[in-house]
C-alpha cells in the first residue's frame, strides 16, 4: 500500500488567551495605531449589538442576531478585505459591514424590516451582497459571482461567511466543489462560534476541524484563532491575495465563540453550557485586544472611556437616524424577490393588501 494523497491543517495564532505575543506579529501588528483602529471598530460593533438588541427588547426592531463574543473573526475580515473586493455576508457579520462602510443606520433598518437598507449608500461597495438569510446561500450565490470575475479577468477577491452549523448544508459543499473545480477567487470563513441555535459543535460535524472540509475540494483550509483579530486579518488578507492573484480559493475556520443568544428570538440559557460559557468570556476578543495595548503602554482607562463615549454616541445618532424612518408598507413582503411576480404571488398580494386595506 501507498499513500497517495496527505493533508495537514495549521492553526494560527498570534495572541494568546493572555495576550502574550506568541510568533513575531506581521507588519500591521507592529503599528500600534493600526490596533487602536481596529480595537475602535470592535468597540463600535459591541455598543452597536448591546443597543440594537435593546432596541428589539422595546419593540422598536425585529429580531436582531447579536455578534457578541465574534468582534475579532468579522473585523478581521473587514480590514483585509479591500473596497474592489466582493463580501457576501451572512446574518452575523455587522462589524465587518460596518468596517467596509455599510451605516450603522442601514444595519438597524435592515432589522427593522427594510429591505431598502440593503441597498448601501457607500459607494465603494454597491457590488456588496445583502446579508443571507437562508443558511449557507451565500456561499453559492459568492462560488457565482467569483466565476464572473474570472471571466471577466478581474484582479478582485469575493470573501463570503457561513456558520459552523452551515458548512453541514449541501449548498455550501457544492460552493466548494465548484470554487475548487473552477479555481475560483473566492474566501470562505466560517465563523465557528460552537453552536448552531442550539446544535453543538460536537454534534455537527465528526471531523476534527471543520477547515479539513476544503480539502475534498481541491484548496486549502486553515484554521485560526477567530478570538484573535490579528491572526484573523493575517490569514485572509493572505488568502484574499491569493484568490485576487489567480491560485483559487482558501476556507478559514475562525475558531470563536458565541457569548449571546442565537438571536433575540431564543434563550440560550435554556440549552447552554453555563460552565463552557463562563470559561469563553476568559478569552473573548475585545479584552484579547485590549489588554495587548494595555501591556504595549497604548491604552488607558481614560482612553477606554473616551472611546465608550464617542462609539455609544455615534450609534445613538444612527439609532435616531433609524426610528426617523418612515415604516416601509407591509406589502414590501412581497415586491423584491422577483422583478415580475409570478401569476399566485401576485394574487396573494392583492388578496393581503385588501385584508389589510392597504395598497
Ligand atoms: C435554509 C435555512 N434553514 C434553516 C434556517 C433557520 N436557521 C437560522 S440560523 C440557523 C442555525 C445556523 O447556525 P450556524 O450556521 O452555526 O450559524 P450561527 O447562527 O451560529 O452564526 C438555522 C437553522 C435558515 N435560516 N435557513
Amino acid at each position: 500500500m501507498t499513500t497517495v494523497a496527505q493533508f495537514t491543517i495549521d492553526y494560527v495564532q498570534f495572541l494568546d488567551h493572555q495576550s502574550k505575543v506568541v510568533q513575531p506579529l506581521p507588519s500591521f501588528a507592529q503599528d500600534l495605531s493600526q490596533l487602536k483602529d481596529m480595537y475602535r471598530s470592535m468597540m463600535l460593533t459591541r455598543i452597536l449589538d448591546t443597543k440594537a438588541v435593546n432596541l428589539q427588547r422595546m419593540g422598536k426592531m425585529g429580531t436582531y442576531p447579536s455578534s457578541l463574543g465574534q468582534e475579532a473573526y468579522a473585523i478581521g475580515m473587514g480590514y483585509a478585505l479591500q473596497p474592489h473586493d466582493i463580501f457576501c455576508p451572512y446574518y452575523r457579520d455587522q462589524g465587518c459591514m460596518l468596517k467596509r462602510g455599510v451605516k450603522a443606520s442601514e444595519i438597524l433598518a435592515f432589522w427593522g424590516g427594510d429591505e431598502n437598507a440593503s441597498h448601501y449608500t457607500h459607494p465603494a461597495i454597491h457590488e456588496d451582497f445583502p446579508i443571507a438569510i437562508p443558511v449557507a446561500s451565500q456561499t453559492l450565490h459568492a462560488a457565482g459571482i467569483a466565476y464572473a470575475l474570472k471571466i471577466r479577468k478581474q484582479k478582485r477577491a469575493v470573501l463570503t461567511t457561513v456558520g459552523e452549523g452551515g458548512t453541514s448544508k449541501g449548498d455550501f459543499y457544492e460552493a466548494m466543489n465548484f470554487a475548487g473545480a473552477q479555481h475560483l477567487p473566492v474566501v470562505f470563513v466560517i465563523n465557528n462560534n460552537q453552536w448552531a441555535i442550539s446544535v453543538p459543535r460536537s454534534l455537527q460535524s465528526g471531523a476534527k476541524t471543520l477547515a479539513q472540509k476544503a480539502i475534498a475540494g481541491g484548496f486549502p483550509g486553515i484554521q485560526v484563532d477567530g478570538n484573535d483579530i490579528i491572526a484573523v486579518r493575517y490569514v485572509i488578507e493572505q488568502a484574499l491575495a491569493t484568490a485576487r492573484e489567480g491560485g483559487g480559493p482558501t476556507l478559514v475556520e475562525a475558531v470563536t465563540y458565541r457569548l449571546c443568544d442565537h438571536t433575540t428570538a431564543d434563550d440560550a440559557k435554556r440549552y447552554g453550557n453555563k460552565a463552557e460559557l463562563e470559561q469563553a468570556w476568559q478569552y473573548e476578543p475585545v479584552a484579547r485586544l485590549r489588554n495587548y495595548l494595555q501591556q504595549q503602554n497604548a491604552w488607558n482607562d481614560q482612553d477606554e472611556k473616551q472611546l465608550q463615549q464617542t462609539c455609544t454616541a455615534e450609534i445613538d445618532q444612527a439609532i435616531q437616524e433609524y426610528l426617523q424612518l418612515s415604516p416601509q408598507p407591509l406589502t414590501t413582503i412581497f415586491d423584491y424577490m422577483y422583478a415580475k411576480p409570478p401569476k399566485s404571488l401576485a394574487t396573494q398580494r392583492e388578496e393581503f393588501a385588501q385584508t389589510n386595506q392597504l395598497k
